[in-house]
Parts: structure tokens; C-alpha cells; sequence
């Protein structure tokens, strides 16, 4: 028995020795020696040749756990030493653990920043905490495995887009953002830092687009959008604050990339100086996301003076080499019926409105060249006509278009669709949008920057076209991103982490079962102690007659659930076995990872919704969409919907009467198109009768939805409308009525 014991003991401690580091990116060299090294008070920190910013950034995260600082002394033993050596290259380290200590070598502050990163990945997920000791008792002492790691990353260029102007994110947050990405290695952000929405960068000599193009409402200028709702919502970036931000990304060896999106999205510049667009101007000609009147006219000269002025001052506020100018999808209609633009092109001798993009862009890039900044942009720029050997391009679309850019020899940035958009949906009932398809994080995982199918056939890139693809990045547009709070959070990670891996793994080295399961075992907890609110996978629910089953997705991931009908929260009780249940459409089942829950799911098929004969009249002139008729509301397909035929007014209505009134528990009336939160009512509330004729005062809606509980039978249901919202055609779906 004794014996048993020790021997326990000694396999115990021999898995401990030899205990694998989850790390995330993984390091491209990593060789585990026999044994460990103890870290305990007494180490010290050898580093007079470092960074003295990377210094105190490990004494900081240090502190977060052990329960003794970091003093710096020369040494050879006992000691986390920092050599600097020649002949590494950028962002390359090497990171030794040995029974003398912690030895890290680099010829650069960017690889020693990252051989630090790597460090804290082997220390205990608290060094990300925000508070010392806050989720963890200060440590006395802890243990690493002899190690040897020779790593650098396989791009130079690994990001994160950032679309800050549907969604404004103010300093605090970007902040955190960055400190997000350091901890994965990835070292640029590209920031959106306009669109139609919101212009978010303040230009001392433009005033009015921080005055008047940063803020939407119903009383401004810009018409409220994505449920920001009537009063003022907005926000921008002093030139301080920009400063401050720049400077904070490069101490962590992040470069941000500016983004104005130019000529199209612009709607924000032409509400605060409406000068700008063409002067035969057609209000029925609308970009893709139903803006008119969003795109700057290329016959105006008077519009590049202004645009000069906007790249001077940017310029220096950044140190990146580029500066973007957007490019993407310009409704190019604005352009064939302008005479400006026209007889440009005549004297341009250019044949296309897309040959006159390409123009805008060259001519963007001799201004930023006036002021030292090269030229980026997306795809569109380089789809008619040559760019300067150097302009960068962003490819998003699909496939083609990046391996077109690439041939072109242009430098080329990989942010494709259906893999890189983490606006997209993680499933098909989870929130975002759908159109690159669905994204979950194996789908993330899966790509290869370099590797392309090409109407379904596979294209290899020469060596050089190869050097070409400078790498990629995940983006985050926010259209859907103003509620919950922290759901940029979710959309992200672990999306991202997947990004980050790609970025710096090599392509022979990734494997996504090996990444789930480091994700699972310990970078979770990681992104937890970082206060990340990431997304979990939601259970697994079977049922088999009366018994029910809901599995978690991970070890170290509990289940709680509910059994009226309501979200689970941290305070439900757990599921430890299976659940037996007669009547089951009550039950919600979540994942939990401490207080970080996924979105609930019940047992499939055990809501039945009842199907009620209803007659749907709306209000007069308010009409229907040639496809989503009002008939639509009728046949309980949640499939299906209706689309008002002009935008709303206050006033307007939808009127569902039953047949025969109608008992049940709930009336839940959703708006927005099915799946995905677009086109909702944004100013309404809803009216229930018992008679038909009396109607009481319901919720108002609320990210679309409003919910009615009423006390008797139901003879019909009013939407109404209490303003005209977001100036846009409306989506309304079938009602869902429980029992
Ligand atoms: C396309 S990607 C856009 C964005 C949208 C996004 C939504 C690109 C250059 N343009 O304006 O936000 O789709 O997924």
C-alpha cells in the first residue's frame, strides 16, 4: 500500500517534470529537456542589455503572481537573463530553461518582447489578471520544465481589424484590445477608423467631422443605424488619445494601421460636409448597405485639397508605413451619372467607373507620398488598372481576387471571408452575420494564407508570388456589436487565437485537434484571467423519451441548466447526470467556464409554437416587399418574413387579428430579417386585445424584440410605430405564441 503510494508519487511528479506548455501560438522549435527549474525568491533578473520597457512589463505581469519581486543583479545561476546577440532576425528569439535558470537571447526588443510572452505562458494564467492577487494566492514558488525554444514567426504582417465606427470603442477598451494581441503575438491592428456610420478620428482642420460626423441620432445629421438608437450616440479619438495609443501598441510591438474608408462608405464626411458628393446627385443610387449619398466625387478637385488635409494630419499621428484609404464597395452608379466624373475620365481616357477608382486610389497614394506614407487599400483598388509596386492590398472577398493581387505583384494582405470575418455567425444559431458563411473556430483554424482553391481547383503560388502575401489578419466589422457589452469579446475570441497561430506557426507545424485541446486544457483559462468574455461551445443536449443528456465541451467546462424556460445563470445548478424530464420545453442548457457562459440551448423540437389562424393588415401606404409579402406573417414559417415597402413612419402599423381568441403564455414578436439582426424596429412597442377593440399597452421593442405575456386570451396584436427609427425598410417575422 505504502509502496503503491510513493510509486503515485513519482509518476505523478515525473508527468509534472515532463508536463507539456499549452502554448498559443505555438513556438516553431521547442525541445523538452528532463527536469524542471524551480522559480522561488532568490531569482534574479539579468537584464541590462534589454528593453528597459520589456523589463518593467515582466516585473508588472510578475507581480500579478509571485509574492516576490524581480531584482535585477548580474548572474549565471538562478537567474532570468536577457542577452542580446547578433545575426537574429526581427522578432526572433531563443528561450532556454536549464537547471541554472530562464536564458533568453534575441538581437532585438520586438524578439524579447515575444520570448516574454512565451514566459508567461509558462507561468500561471494569473499574470494575466488585471489586480495582483485577485484570483490567485500570491505564489511562493513554481515550477517550468528544461526547455529549449528557438522560434520567429512565419509573417511579418499577423493583425486584427478593427471597425470602430459602427460600434464606437472608446481608448479604454482599444487599450485592452492591444494588450489582447501582445499576449498572442500579433503585431498589427488595423483600424477602421471610419465609415458610413461615424467618422472617429478628430481633424483639427476639418472640425465639422468631429462635431457633426462622429454622432447619429434623431436630431443629427447622421439617421441612427444597428439600434443605436434616437438619442446621440457616438464618440471619437482626440489627436491625444491617438497619440497616447500608438505609442502604448508599439511599446508591445504592435504597428497600427489607419483606415479612412474612401470614396464610398464616406457618409459620415458627406453629412458634415456635404460638398463633397456629386452634384447630380440620385438618391435612389444605394451601396450595398442601403447608404445613398455615401461616396466622394473624383471630378471635384476641391475634394483631394480636403483629403490632403486629412492625410497630413494623419500622418503624424502614425507610424505606420501605410496609411489605408479603404476602396470597397463604391456604388459606382454615383460616378456614370456625374458629368464631373465623367469628363474626368474622358480627359483620363479611362473606359470604367472601376478604371476610375483605381485613379482615386493612385491619387490618394501621390498625397500620401507627399507626406512619407504608402498606400493601401482593398482589393477594389487593383481590380482595373496598376498600382505602385509597393501599394499594399487587402483581399477580403474570395480567393480570386487575393491571388489576382498577389500575381500583380502587389504586397498583399490575406483577410478572407470565410475564414478571417469574425463578424460572421460561430454556428448557424448563434448571433452575426452569415454571407462569408459560418466561422467556427476550426473553419478559422483551417486557413492557409498561402494555399488557394480557385473555382475549386487548387493554386499554387511560385516562390516569389509567395513573398508577396505578407500575411493576414482576422477582422471585426461591428455592425452587430452595440449589445450585449463585451459581445466584440465573443465575436473574437477564440477566433483570433486561431489567427494569431496561423500568423506565426508554420504551416507543417499546425494541427487543430493539438490547438483545441490547448485551448481546452489551459488557454481558456487564460483568456478568463485576461477578462476576456469569450465564446464557449454550447452543450451537446440529447434526449431519449424521458431522459435527457447535455455534455460539455471541455474538461474543465461545466453545464448548469434551467427547467422554466429561463437562461441559465451561474447560479444554476449543474448538470452531473442525466436529467429525467417528462415535459422538457422548459429546459436550457449553457456551458460554463467559471462566470463566462455560452448562448442556451434546449432539447430540439420541444417547443412547440402554437399556429393560430391569424389575418395580418399593415398600415396604409406602408405596403410590401415584392418577395416578403404580408402573407408571409401567416403561415408560421420562421423562415419567412415580411418587409415593409418604404421605410416607417410614426404611426405606422401591423395589425395581427386571430380568428378565435387565443390562450397561451407568451407572445414573442421579433423583427429583423430571420437569423441575423438587421432591418429590426428601432422605435416601437407593442398592443394586445382581448376583444379586439381595447388594446393595452405592451413593452416597447428592444434589439427588435418585445415580448407579451398576457392575462386571457388574445384577439390580435398591434406593432407600432413611435417614430421612423433607423429611416430604413422594416423586417417583421412570424409570431411565436406558446402554449
Ligand atoms: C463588407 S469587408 C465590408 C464591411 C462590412 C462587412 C460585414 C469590407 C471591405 N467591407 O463594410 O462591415 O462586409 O461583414
Amino acid at each position: 500500500m505504502k509502496k503503491s503510494f510513493s510509486t503515485l508519487i513519482l509518476l505523478l511528479f515525473c508527468f509534472m517534470a515532463s508536463a507539456h506548455i499549452d502554448f498559443i501560438p505555438q513556438p516553431n522549435k521547442v525541445v523538452y529537456g528532463d527536469g524542471t527549474f524551480l522559480i522561488e525568491k532568490g531569482i534574479v533578473l539579468d537584464a541590462s542589455a534589454a528593453d528597459s520597457f520589456n523589463v518593467g512589463y515582466l516585473k508588472d505581469r510578475w507581480s500579478r503572481v509571485f509574492d516576490f519581486c524581480l531584482s535585477e543583479a548580474s548572474s549565471s545561476s538562478n537567474v532570468i537573463s536577457f542577452k542580446r546577440v547578433a545575426g537574429m532576425k526581427e522578432e526572433e528569439y531563443g528561450l532556454n530553461i536549464s537547471k541554472d535558470g530562464i536564458f533568453v537571447e534575441s538581437s532585438t526588443r520586438s524578439g524579447e518582447f515575444y520570448a516574454i510572452q512565451t514566459l508567461l505562458q509558462m507561468l500561471p494564467a494569473g499574470v494575466y489578471a488585471d489586480v495582483k492577487g485577485a484570483s490567485t494566492m500570491l505564489l511562493k514558488e513554481w515550477s517550468v520544465p528544461f526547455i529549449s525554444i528557438e522560434d520567429s514567426p512565419r509573417f511579418s504582417y499577423r493583425g486584427n481589424m478593427f471597425d470602430v465606427s459602427r460600434t464606437f470603442f472608446p481608448k479604454e477598451f482599444i487599450i485592452r484590445q492591444l494588450d489582447y494581441l501582445a499576449y498572442h503575438k500579433i503585431n498589427k491592428f488595423h483600424w477602421h477608423l471610419t465609415d458610413d456610420n461615424g467618422w472617429r478620428i478628430e481633424i483639427k482642420s476639418l472640425p465639422k467631422l468631429t462635431k457633426e460626423g462622429c454622432f447619429r441620432g434623431e436630431d443629427d445629421l447622421i439617421v441612427p443605424s444597428f439600434f443605436s438608437g434616437k438619442e446621440s450616440y457616438g464618440g471619437f479619438y482626440t489627436q491625444e488619445e491617438i497619440k497616447y495609443i500608438v505609442k502604448y501598441a508599439k511599446e508591445r510591438n504592435i504597428e497600427i494601421i489607419p483606415e479612412i474608408d474612401l470614396p464610398g462608405h464616406s457618409k459620415a464626411f458627406a453629412s458634415a460636409y456635404p460638398e463633397i458628393i456629386c452634384n447630380k446627385h440620385d438618391s435612389s443610387v444605394q451601396s450595398v448597405q442601403q447608404e445613398s449619398g455615401n461616396v466622394f466625387c473624383v471630378g471635384k478637385e476641391s475634394n483631394f485639397v480636403m483629403l490632403e488635409k486629412v492625410v497630413k494630419e494623419m500622418s503624424k499621428l502614425f507610424d505606420s508605413e501605410y496609411i489605408h484609404i479603404g476602396g470597397d464597395e463604391v456604388a459606382l452608379a454615383n460616378w456614370k451619372n456625374c458629368d464631373d466624373c465623367q469628363a474626368l475620365m474622358k480627359r483620363e481616357g479611362l473606359k470604367t467607373e472601376k478604371e476610375l477608382l483605381n485613379y482615386f486610389a493612385n491619387r490618394m497614394g501621390k498625397i500620401l507620398a507627399k507626406y512619407g506614407k504608402k498606400l493601401a487599400g482593398w482589393e477594389e483598388i487593383v481590380e482595373s488598372g496598376d498600382l505602385d509596386p509597393d501599394a499594399r492590398v487587402y483581399a477580403w472577398r474570395n480567393s480570386d481576387l487575393g491571388v489576382r493581387a498577389v500575381k500583380r505583384g502587389q504586397p498583399t494582405i490575406m483577410q478572407i471571408g470565410k475564414y478571417c470575418y469574425f463578424d460572421m455567425k460561430y454556428s448557424p444559431i448563434e448571433r452575426g452575420h452569415n454571407w462569408a458563411g459560418i466561422i467556427d473556430v476550426r473553419q478559422a483554424y483551417s486557413f492557409d494564407p498561402c494555399k488557394f482553391e480557385i473555382k475549386n481547383e487548387a493554386y499554387d503560388f511560385t516562390p516569389e508570388e509567395e513573398e508577396k502575401i505578407v500575411g493576414l489578419q482576422g477582422a471585426l466589422w461591428t455592425e452587430m456589436l452595440i449589445f450585449p457589452p463585451h459581445f466584440a469579446e465573443y465575436q473574437l475570441f477564440p477566433r483570433l487565437c486561431a489567427t494569431a497561430e496561423i500568423g506565426w506557426t508554420d504551416q507543417d507545424k499546425r494541427d487543430y485537434e493539438d490547438f483545441e485541446k490547448r485551448l481546452n486544457n489551459s488557454h481558456y483559462e487564460r483568456l478568463y484571467k485576461m477578462g476576456i468574455r469569450f465564446r464557449l461551445p454550447y452543450p451537446e443536449v440529447k434526449a431519449s423519451g424521458n431522459v435527457v443528456t447535455a455534455a460539455a465541451p471541455f474538461a474543465s467546462a461545466v453545464v448548469r441548466y434551467s427547467t422554466d424556460g429561463s437562461e441559465p445563470t451561474i447560479n444554476s445548478p449543474v448538470v452531473c447526470g442525466p436529467i429525467i424530464a417528462q415535459k422538457q420545453d422548459g429546459l436550457r442548457f449553457a456551458t460554463f467556464f467559471a462566470d463566462v457562459q455560452s448562448i442556451s440551448v434546449g432539447v430540439e423540437g420541444s417547443v412547440k409554437y402554437l399556429e393560430p389562424k391569424v389575418k395580418v393588415t399593415v398600415s396604409e401606404g406602408l405596403g410590401e416587399h415584392k418577395s416578403h409579402t404580408v402573407a408571409h406573417l401567416e403561415d408560421y414559417d420562421f423562415n419567412s418574413y415580411y418587409t415593409t415597402g418604404r421605410p416607417v413612419k410614426k404611426g405606422d402599423f401591423i395589425l395581427y387579428a386571430f380568428d378565435e381568441p387565443v390562450k397561451c403564455s407568451s407572445i414573442e414578436v421579433i423583427s429583423t430579417i430571420p437569423r441575423i439582426e438587421f432591418y429590426g424596429v428601432a422605435d416601437g412597442h407593442v398592443e394586445y386585445s382581448f376583444d379586439g377593440k381595447e388594446f393595452i399597452r405592451g413593452e416597447i421593442f428592444r434589439y427588435g424584440k418585445a415580448l407579451i405575456k398576457p392575462e386571457a386570451p388574445v384577439k390580435a396584436v398591434k406593432i407600432l410605430f413611435d417614430g421612423k427609427g433607423e429611416c430604413k425598410t422594416v423586417a417583421i417575422q412570424d409570431l411565436r405564441i406558446r402554449e
